[in-house]
C-alpha cells in the first residue's frame, strides 16, 4: 500500500510502498477513505514534544483523524461486516482495567496505545484499528467531512464540557483553526456568545461563518481590552500551538473564570501566580475525548449541528499539506484522501 512516511523528526514526509497491514484478534483493517491533517501531526512530527517523542514509533505513518470501510476483519470482531463506515480516533487502545478506565476518564490511561504515535495511522491506503476503540460513523455524513471529528471535533467538544461553560456566558476560543472553528460552532449551538482571537483575516472570516459574536486580530486590538465591556471571557480555550496565543488569552480571563488548555506549545506557557490568586483563575487542561464523548459528538454532527469545513488532498500532499499548515495557509482542516489520486 501506499503510504506518507515519517522516517525521523524534522524530516519531510516521504511516500513509500509498505505492507497492508495484517488485522490481528480484535483487530479490523481499514480502507481510509479520509484522514484529516492535525496540527499534532506536525508538532510530532517536528520532535516539538518530549513526552511524546519517546513513546513515538520510528519510522511511523501520522494521522489519527481517519476515517474508511471495513476491508478484513480479525478474530473476535463480532458485530462488524466488510464495507462499514468507521472511523478511528487517537485513542487506539485503552486498557478498560485501571482506575482512569474505570471511572470514565480513559483519556488518562497509562497503557494506551495512540494512532497515528505509538502504531501506524491514516495517511496510508488502510489502517489497522482495534474493533473495541472505532466508532461507527452516522449515514448522513460524508466520510471527508466526518474525519476531523475524530479529533479537532471531539477535542474542543470535551474540553467544552470539561469548561462547565453555560448558555448565555461569552467564551473567548483563541486560534480559529481545524480545532477552533468547530470548537465556536459547537459553543454557539449551545447558546454561548463566542469572541474569536486569531492572527489571519481568514480564519476571522471564518469565524463569523461559525457564528462568533466578536472577531478579534490581536495584532489590532488588544482581545483583553476588546472583552472589557462584558467583564472578560468566563471560559479562554486556546486551541492554538503558539505561545504567544496563551499570553494574550490568560489576561481575558475573568475573575473567577476558566483558562482552558487545548493547544501545546512546545515551550512552557507563561502563567503569572499574582493574576491567578486575586482573580481565583482556574486553570483546566483536556485531551481528546472518550469513547462517550466521540458517540455524543457524532450524535450532535448528524443532528446538523456542526459543519467541518474542509478541502481534500491526495496522499501524495501530505508533506506539502504539513508545509502549508506550518504557515498558517490553511483555513479548516486538510483532508487526505488515500483512496484518490
Ligand atoms: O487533546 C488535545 N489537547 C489536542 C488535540 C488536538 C490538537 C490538542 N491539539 C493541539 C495541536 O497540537 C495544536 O497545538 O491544538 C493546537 C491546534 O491544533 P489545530 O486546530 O489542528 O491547528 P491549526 O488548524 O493549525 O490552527 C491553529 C490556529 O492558531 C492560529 C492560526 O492562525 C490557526 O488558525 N494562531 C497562531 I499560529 N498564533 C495565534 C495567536 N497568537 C493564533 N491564534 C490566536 N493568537
Ligand atoms: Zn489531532
Amino acid at each position: 500500500m501506499r503510504a506518507a512516511v515519517l522516517s525521523n523528526f524534522g524530516v519531510p514526509l516521504q511516500l513509500a510502498e509498505l505492507p497492508v497491514p495484517e488485522p490481528g484478534p480484535g483487530e479490523l483493517l481499514i480502507q481510509v477513505r479520509a484522514c484529516g491533517v492535525c496540527h499534532s501531526d506536525l508538532h510530532l512530527a517536528e520532535g516539538d514534544w518530549d513526552l511524546l517523542k519517546r513513546i513515538t514509533k520510528m519510522p511511523l505513518v501520522l494521522g489519527h483523524e481517519i476515517t474508511g470501510v471495513v476491508a478484513a476483519m480479525g478474530p473476535d470482531t463480532d458485530g462488524f461486516s466488510l464495507g462499514d463506515r468507521v472511523g478511528v480516533p487517537w485513542l487506539h487502545w485503552t486498557c478498560g482495567k485501571c482506575e482512569y478506565c474505570v471511572s470514565g476518564r480513559e483519556t488518562l490511561c497509562g497503557e494506551q496505545a495512540i494512532t497515528g504515535v505509538t502504531v501506524d495511522g491514516g495517511y496510508a491506503e488502510y489502517v489497522k484499528a482495534k474493533a473495541s476503540h472505532v466508532a461507527r460513523v452516522p449515514d448522513n455524513l460524508s466520510l471527508e467531512e466526518a474525519a476531523p471529528l475524530f479529533c479537532a471535533g471531539l477535542t474542543v467538544y470535551k474540553a467544552l464540557k470539561s469548561s462547565g461553560i453555560r448558555a448565555g456566558e461569552t467564551l473567548a476560543v483563541f486560534g480559529i483553526g481545524g480545532l477552533g472553528h468547530l470548537a465556536v460552532q459547537i459553543a454557539v449551538a449551545q447558546g454561548v456568545r463566542v469572541a474569536a482571537i486569531d492572527i489571519a483575516p481568514a480564519k476571522l472570516e471564518l469565524a463569523k461563518e461559525c457564528g462568533a459574536t466578536w472577531l478579534i486580530d490581536p495584532a489590532k486590538e488588544q482581545p483583553r481590552k476588546a472583552l472589557r465591556s462584558v467583564g472578560g471571557a468566563h471560559v479562554a480555550m486556546v486551541c492554538s500551538g503558539a505561545k504567544s496565543a496563551y499570553e494574550t488569552a490568560f489576561p481575558c480571563v475573568r475573575k473567577g473564570g476558566t483558562l482552558v488548555v487545548v493547544g501545546m506549545p512546545a515551550d512552557p506557557i507563561p502563567v503569572s501566580a499574582v493574576t491567578l490568586v486575586a482573580g481565583e483563575l482556574r486553570i483546566i487542561a483536556s485531551a481528546v475525548g472518550t469513547r462517550a464523548d466521540l458517540a455524543e459528538l457524532l450524535e450532535l454532527a448528524s443532528r446538523g449541528g456542526i459543519r467541518c469545513r474542509y478541502e481534500t488532498q491526495p496522499l501524495a500532499n501530505a508533506a506539502d499539506a504539513l508545509d502549508r499548515m506550518k504557515r498558517g495557509e490553511i483555513t479548516g482542516r486538510v483532508v487526505l484522501t488515500p483512496d484518490r489520486e
